[in-house]
């Protein structure tokens, strides 16, 4: 029995639709801000920065989303290539590059306050994280449109739904405020959120977090 701890959209979102996806049973946990649970002593023994999010497993309790993510496809033999197969040195590459660059990029772009430094600082400080965001999404867009498996519309993969939850969060903006990046250039991972938010697993976590049914491609904020 795995144990989820979550904040509602936030990057726990992804690892709970890969739960649902392989079909694994698991329970949740909720973080209260407020109440500050993510800097309690417990929380910070699973997770020692008091990120989202941690999930509790029989092997211990693991952090980052992307090695939960792995570690989960691995385990369950499912939604990535397996060690042996051919395509897992190309499926690792990429699925490294959106965890080392998109992610990121994606939390600086949102969040500047949180990253910049100061105030004055954060007009360049987006600029540059646009451009990175832009650049990885590009990427990634070239990847997708050739289809692989592990980054498909048709076939669930653990970088198609991290990627999907990225894309989602771009389309939040602060209230008054345009959206930072454009994302109609990116049509093979448009595609990719699109296949992958009709899936029963996407539609259950949607459910469970409130989220709408176009969690990845038209969320409701
Ligand atoms: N690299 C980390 C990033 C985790 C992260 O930044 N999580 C956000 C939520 S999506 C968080 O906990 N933010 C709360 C904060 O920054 O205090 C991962 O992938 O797990």
């Amino acid at each position: 029995m795995y144990l989820l701890h979550y904040r509602v959209d936030n990057a726990s979102l992804a690892v709970r639709i890969t739960l649902n996806e392989l079909g694994v049973p698991y329970r949740d946990k909720l973080l209260n801000r407020e109440a500050g649970e993510q800097d309690s002593a417990a929380y910070r023994a699973l997770q020692p920065l008091g990120l989202i999010p941690a999930l509790e497993t029989p092997d211990g309790p693991i952090f980052e989303t992307a090695a939960i993510l792995l570690w989960l496809a691995d385990r369950h033999g499912a939604l990535a290539p397996t060690p042996s197969a051919p395509d897992r040195a190309a499926f690792l590459k990429w699925f490294f590059f959106a965890t080392s660059h998109l992610h990121p990029a994606v939390l600086h772009v949102l969040y500047p306050e949180k990253y910049a430094g100061s105030p004055a600082a954060e007009p360049a400080f987006v600029r540059l994280a646009v451009a990175r965001a832009n650049l990885a999404l590009s990427e990634l867009d070239r990847v997708a449109a050739a289809r692989p498996a592990w980054l498909s519309p048709d076939q669930p993969s653990i970088l198609g739904f991290y990627v999907a939850m990225l894309l989602r969060w771009l389309h939040y903006s602060k209230p008054g405020t345009p959206l930072q990046i454009d994302l109609s250039p990116y049509r093979a991972l448009h595609a990719v959120a699109a296949g992958l938010e009709t899936r029963p697993a996407a539609l259950k976590a949607a459910a469970q977090e409130g989220l709408g049914s176009t969690i990845f491609t038209n969320p409701d904020y």
